[in-house]
């Protein structure tokens, strides 16, 4: 098991699109593993696999209190989704930034668990926000650039100030 090192807004290979995971294997298992040790170290509810430089359609999520409840969604799509939800949001990539995002309030989700078995999941609130936020991640999108440029550049400003603050 290992802590992956979760990349950092602005990088672009946060902007890669994560290709279909064609055959689940231990390598793949691995990967979920380090994911998940990785999410419940930083700490947060969700990790996508693009977050930690694998370009390849693998999420992790837990939400539960008592953080015993993990999530694992390979090659997951969106068959059906309602209702509206703008949940104040965060992430790992983005630190100390948060704010709103329009999304559905809840999601039909298909997806691959690690024994390569399809299930199909409904997610309402905090979860199925999650499952979207991770979505994003998979396409190469931060859950910032649903900002206005204004606030996305103020946000830019804002991390680069707080890096040289660290440096
Ligand atoms: O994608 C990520 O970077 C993970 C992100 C997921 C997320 C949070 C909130 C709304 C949508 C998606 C996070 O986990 S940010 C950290 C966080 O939310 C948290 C951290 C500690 C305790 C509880 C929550
Ligand atoms: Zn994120």
């Amino acid at each position: 098991m290992a802590i992956l090192k979760i990349l950092q807004y602005p990088d672009e290979r946060l902007h890669k699109k994560a290709l279909p995971v064609a055959q689940i294997t231990d390598k793949t298992r691995a990967l979920i593993h380090d994911m998940a040790e990785t999410m419940y170290a930083a700490p947060g509810i969700g990790l996508a696999a693009t977050q930690v430089d694998v370009h390849e359609r693998v999420i992790v999520i837990d939400v539960s209190e008592t953080k015993d409840q993990l999530l694992v969604l390979i090659n997951p799509e969106i068959v059906a989704s309602s209702g509206f939800s703008d949940y104040e949001e965060g992430c790992l990539s983005v630190p100390g930034i948060y704010g709103k995002v329009n999304r559905a309030e809840s999601v039909t989700v298909k997806a691959l668990n690690a024994q390569n078995e399809s299930f199909v999941l409904e997610a309402h609130g905090l979860l199925a926000v999650c499952i979207q936020h991770e979505m994003d991640h998979l396409e190469g999108k931060v859950f910032v650039e649903y900002w206005s440029k204004l606030r996305q550049t103020r946000t830019l400003a804002k991390l680069k100030k707080k890096q040289r603050s660290t440096m």
